[in-house]
């Protein structure tokens, strides 16, 4: 029989590689692989119990909230707040950090950016939807109260990131900085199983994810890029097919393991670009780049952009290097003409 390793398992043995682990952080992600758990379990029964629909209040973002975001919201929150390894969150779901100040949480020596449950305006036509986290060292002392300064660091300082695909399967991908792991929900066993070590994302890709019903609004790179894209050319006979659901966690799931480029660009209406730098872009541009792939705002790396505030939104680039490189050539050359 094959040897299942579960993900406490392959916390703990990656703790053993680090001497001066005391076990706070492998703590904090046996919490996290909980709370996705927890909603996995909600997200697949929401077609059968009332719990579908708005819960009737809008977040900070001007956007209606489902019922599945405040549970899936609340329920990381708690599970954070019990491994008394986090002293604050910042979530997509309330405008300010939530600091947790008091017993061993005070203490703790991380911070949590999460997507609770990105992608939930997909919910109820059951298609995937995901959460998305990031965690940090704090920067402020030991034993003080957290602060909105302890979230202001470059996403090139993750200890960690990850997300949850509810999809066909629920899968939680993370990377602690040394690779990209994948692990599968077994439900017959409750635990996520290691199904897909150390991902790599092909340098070449076929796949081109973008919402082109805003074509208009794009960029002129972004919109030659695209008709690059579908341009048949018998010589180089290119081979490029558009996917798009509309779910950042399941487009770039997809894109990571089969080889792709995802581009939510800044566009007329939305000249900064749609998705969170905080718990969106960063944490996905650190697992692409532990796979092998590239990610930018179209000049930059995401992982060296500064943050100045906890809900900031960046244009976002990311994918497959070769797909990656190419757009950005034409973004170069299109926005200097
Ligand atoms: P959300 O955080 O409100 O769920 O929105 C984020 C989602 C991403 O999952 C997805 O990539 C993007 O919004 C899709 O946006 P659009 O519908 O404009 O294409
Ligand atoms: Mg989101």
């Amino acid at each position: 029989m094959n040897k299942v390793t579960t993900l406490n398992q392959f916390i703990i043995e990656q703790q053993a590689h680090v001497p001066q682990a005391t076990g706070g952080f492998s703590g904090l992600l046996h919490h996290v692989g909980i709370a996705a758990k927890k909603v996995n379990r909600e997200v697949n029964k929401a077609g059968l119990v009332d719990i579908l629909g708005r819960a009737g209040v809008e977040n900070i973002q001007g956007e209606d909230q489902q019922k599945l975001d405040v549970y899936a919201n609340e329920t990381f929150i708690g599970e954070l707040k019990a491994s008394g390894e986090c002293c604050a969150v910042a979530s997509e779901e309330n405008q300010d950090i939530i600091v947790f100040d008091e017993g061993l949480s005070r203490d703790g020596k991380y911070i949590f950016c999460m997507d609770p449950l990105d992608g939930s305006s997909n919910i109820d036509v059951n298609v995937s939807i995901g959460t998305i986290f990031s965690v940090y060292r704090r920067k402020s002392p030991l034993g003080e109260v957290a602060k909105l300064d302890d979230f202001l660091q470059k996403g090139c300082k993750q200890v960690a990131a990850g997300y949850v695909i509810y999809g066909s399967s629920t899968m939680l991908v993370y990377t602690a900085g040394n690779g990209v792991n994948g692990f599968t929900l077994d439900p017959s066993i409750g635990e996520f199983c290691l199904s897909h070590p150390d991902i790599k994302t092909p340098e070449d890709g076929t796949i081109y994810s973008i919402n082109e019903g805003n074509y208009e609004k794009f960029p002129v790179g972004v919109k030659k890029y695209i008709k690059y894209c579908q341009e048949t050319d018998k010589k180089t006979d290119r081979p490029y097919t558009s996917r798009y659901i509309g779910s950042l966690v399941a487009d770039f799931h997809r894109n990571l393991l089969k080889g792709g480029i995802f581009i939510y660009p800044e566009t007329k209406t939305h000249p900064n670009g749609k998705l969170r730098l905080l718990y969106e872009c960063n944490p996905i541009a650190f697992i692409a780049e532990q796979a092998g792939g590239v990610a930018s705002d179209g000049e930059r790396r995401i992982l060296e952009l500064m943050p100045e505030s906890i809900h900031q939104r960046i244009p976002f680039y990311v994918g497959s290097k070769n797909m990656m490189r190419k757009i950005t050539e034409f973004l170069k050359f299109f926005n200097n003409i």
